[in-house]
């Protein structure tokens, strides 16, 4: 395959423009190369999903929605990935649910943190917390460099979206009492399971999803924003995922296949 060209009728098209948009990003200095692996564990899951938005994940996305709408101070995490697949759906979900955009990376480096501050800020961000010296608080729970965090913006969040992350931040945040969002495509990892909602989802979906909720949710008041929430279980939402792949893959060994006709036709 040509790396440039992606033939619009291929059945994983769209599959393959995403790592498309993840290899220039890795080549702008946005995405860390482990990224590039974070993203095909990610891919790995979505087969097992069915690559589609779930009911359940529906559910996730609808009380992520209220979390956030209802919280005084929200602050939404951006590492690369997160930027390069979903920048300008994280600038909106910003503006309706009045949350921060703050930068955290595990891998950091100021060329990345200011590329991607760059990207957001083309993408219509107003003020991105978190680059530079404005990363000046400490979280003295995590080990990697996401221990840097912004005293505008994660250091006082009650409420932090964490979108495509690693397990130990999500534990220490959680064990400061603030309530954490993630979106994460495997229901097994660290992450979704110290995370207060897991949207177990390709972010490149449950992004827009989350924007388009938000938009509707953003003038119920908090009562009905709180009756949401705490019709949420993540225990038993990460269970229906777990439940859903085992139920995929039981149909598809009945099955012996994943191709539909049209895609065992092409060439
Ligand atoms: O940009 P940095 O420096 O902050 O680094 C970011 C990465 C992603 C490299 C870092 O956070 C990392 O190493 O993450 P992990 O531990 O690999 O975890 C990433 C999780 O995201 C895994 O559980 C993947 O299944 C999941 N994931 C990958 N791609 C997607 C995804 N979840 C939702 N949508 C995706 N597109």
């Amino acid at each position: 395959m040509n790396e440039t060209t992606i033939k619009t009728k291929h059945p994983r098209a769209e599959s393959l423009s995403i790592r498309k948009r993840l290899i220039q990003h890795y080549k702008s200095g946005i995405v860390a190369d482990a990224g590039l692996f974070a993203h095909g564990r990610g891919e790995a899951f979505d087969y097992l999903l069915g690559e589609k938005t779930g009911d359940n994940a529906l559910k996730a996305i609808k009380a992520a929605a209220a979390m956030l709408l209802n919280a005084e101070h929200p602050v939404i995490s951006v590492n690369g990935n997160a930027a390069a697949l979903v920048g300008k759906d994280i600038v909106e979900l910003a503006q309706v649910t009045k949350s921060k955009i703050e930068v955290n990376l595990f891998y950091r480096s100021t060329k990345r943190e200011i590329a991607i501050e760059t990207l957001l800020s083309e993408a219509g961000a107003g003020k991105v917390l978190g680059v530079g010296k404005a990363a000046s608080g400490r979280i003295h729970e995590i080990g990697s460099e996401r221990r840097r965090v912004d005293p505008e913006g994660i250091l006082v969040a009650d409420v932090v979206m964490v979108p495509l992350e690693d397990g130990d931040r999500t534990e220490a945040l959680a064990k400061m009492k603030k309530n954490v969002i993630a979106v994460d495509l495997n229901p097994l990892s660290r992450t979704a399971q110290f995370a207060t909602v897991t949207i177990v989802d390709n972010i490149v979906r449950a992004m827009p999803a989350l924007v388009r909720i938000a938009q509707k949710l953003k003038n119920e008041d908090r009562s009905r924003l709180q009756a949401i929430i705490a019709d949420f279980s993540n225990k038993e939402s990460l269970s229906e995922a777990i439940r859903l792949i085992n139920r995929r893959l039981s149909q598809l060994a009945e099955k012996g296949t994943y191709l539909t006709p049209s895609q065992k036709g092409w060439t």
